[in-house]
């Protein structure tokens, strides 16, 4: 059986939400309706490592659409809605994830994701984070000096890598040099991924072409600002069922994410606070119309604190013991350490209790003096850990980057080895691809108008590096 999911019986669920994501994800079905009659992507071996989510089953099949020979995998081992995994292993497409993987599991999910029935790779890479392309690539590396593979580690998941690679190189020597040699690239979706393309790419590691999604201005507007706009409150209210209106709210950190929340929070008609490091950010929270002041300053009156920063140790373990009774504590920026929860639990008399389990982790901490505050997802991200993430819209947005990033990279297969940006033309259809099912109307720029301008008709509209 070419598919490993935890029950292939909810395909009839997991079918249902795809058909109301669809609804909800114009960019693609525009991208299916558009291009898919041309068959871009016709018999292109394309691996997915990415969260294998409803909304990730209709990226999926917008490439299958496009004519692709899909495998997929997800890129997190708690990520999977495994009712999406087990509807798209019953169309057929080879999906090896779900919720609750081990480390172990993950690499061989990866692996086989990696690796059709006749033995061979990809042609194309879909990637977050990067795992498929650091299996390829530590592969490879591995064939020409194995002694890597034996380096001491205390990190447990490289010691699962080195392990699965080593079984590799016993039963499949030369393996990852042939897989390597046919990648055209990989087209990939996070900060993080294309942080450590960018490095191998200095290293003169790079061993095929890379398209960051990551910074396409339709990517990240919507990862960051609009996405979190959503997602911030529908965390908070689902782990609490708290009114907002009214309260105090703090937000730490006015970036992309900080300025979402913050709307989201004053759209709520909550009294909000910003906290920020950077004199720029904090003169654009002052001209929106938030006070910009400390946590410390906050102590005394807020009600809800919400970290943004991708900083660490924002909210302390004293800051909670400091906070109003009953106050909620939450993170939307970086994965786990915006809020000191190791050190809050090693606080002599602090008692922790579990308000609710994992589906929404709530947990209340009460202080000696008698006052308690809630963490919400055990500090980790509340709109993924109480909430389903973002909603589809949103990532019909990065979806729409990935797939138009894999048909310029079938058309282009022969660029040289480096990180690109997906060009500005690109970014500028994702957005076109999106404004008919919002009903928008575009206005068309008259010739005399773009030579007065001095820009091309046909666009890009803005200079490369425009900041909207
Ligand atoms: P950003 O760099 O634009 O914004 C972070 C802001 O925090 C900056 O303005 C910085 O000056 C400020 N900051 C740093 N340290 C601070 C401190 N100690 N106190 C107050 N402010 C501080 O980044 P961003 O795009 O807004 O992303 C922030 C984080 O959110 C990142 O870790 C990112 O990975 C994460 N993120 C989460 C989601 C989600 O769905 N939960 C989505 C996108 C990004
Ligand atoms: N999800 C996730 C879910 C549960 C979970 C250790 C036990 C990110 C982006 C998209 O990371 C995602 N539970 C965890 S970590 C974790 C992570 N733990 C930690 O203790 C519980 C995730 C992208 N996305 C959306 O936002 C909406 N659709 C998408 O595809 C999905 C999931």
């Amino acid at each position: 059986m070419d598919y490993q999911v935890a029950d292939i019986s909810l395909a009839e669920f997991g079918r249902k939400e795809i058909v109301i994501a669809e609804h909800e994800m114009p960019g693609l079905m525009a991208t299916r309706a558009k291009y898919g009659p041309d068959k871009p992507l016709k018999g292109i071996k394309i691996t997915g490592s990415l969260h294998m989510t409803i909304q990730t089953a209709v990226l999926i099949e917008t490439l299958v659409e496009l004519g692709a020979d899909v495998r997929w995998c997800s890129c997190n081992i708690f990520s999977t809605q495994d009712h999406a995994a087990a509807a798209i292993a019953a169309t057929g497409v080879p999906v090896f994830a779900w919720k609750g993987e081990t480390l172990d599991d993950y690499w061989e999910c990866t692996y086989r994701a990696l690796t059709w029935p006749d033995g061979s790779g990809p042609d194309q890479i879909v990637d977050d984070g990067g795992d498929a392309t650091l299996m390829i690539h530590r592969g490879y590396l591995a064939e020409d000096k194995s002694a890597i593979l034996d380096e001491p580690t205390d990190n447990h998941e490289l010691a699962v890598i080195n392990h699965l690679l080593k079984r590799m190189l016993k039963e499949s020597p030369g393996h990852w040099h042939k897989v390597a040699s046919k990648v055209v690239g990989v087209s990939e979706e996070t900060t993080t991924g294309v942080n450590r393309l960018s490095q191998m790419a200095m290293r003169g590691e790079l061993l095929f072409q890379a398209v960051n999604v990551n910074d396409s201005v339709t990517k990240s507007k919507f990862d960051n600002v609009y996405g979190c706009r959503h997602s911030l409150p529908d965390g908070i209210k689902r782990a609490m069922d708290v009114l907002i209106s009214g309260k105090t709210v703090m937000v730490c950190g006015y970036g992309d994410v900080g300025k979402g929340s913050a709307e989201a929070m004053r759209n709520e008609r909550a009294q909000v606070l910003v906290s920020e490091i950077d004199p720029i950010c904090a003169l654009q929270a002052c001209m929106a119309g938030f006070r910009v002041c400390t946590v410390e300053d906050a102590l005394p009156i807020a009600d809800i604190y919400v970290t943004a920063t991708g900083n660490k140790n924002v909210i302390t373990a004293k800051h909670m013991s400091q906070m109003k009774d009953q106050a909620i504590v939450c993170n939307i920026g970086h994965f786990d350490n915006e809020i000191e929860v190791n050190q809050l639990e090693a606080m002599p008399g602090v008692v922790k209790e579990e308000i609710k389990g994992s589906y929404c982790p709530v947990h209340r901490y009460r202080f000696p003096d008698g006052h308690a505050i809630y963490l919400l997802a055990e500090g980790r991200l509340v709109n993924l850990g109480c909430a389903t993430g973002h909603p589809s819209f949103v990532m019909s947005n990065s979806f729409t980057n990935q797939t138009l990033a894999q048909i310029d990279m079938a058309a282009n297969p022969k660029r040289a080895i480096n990180v690109y940006r997906l060009s500005k033309q690109l970014d500028e259809e994702v957005a076109r691809l999106h404004l008919a099912k919002l009903g928008a109307q575009l206005t068309t720029m008259s010739h005399d108008q773009a030579e007065y301008l001095g820009i091309d008709i046909n666009g890009p509209f803005k200079p490369e590096h425009y900041r909207y």
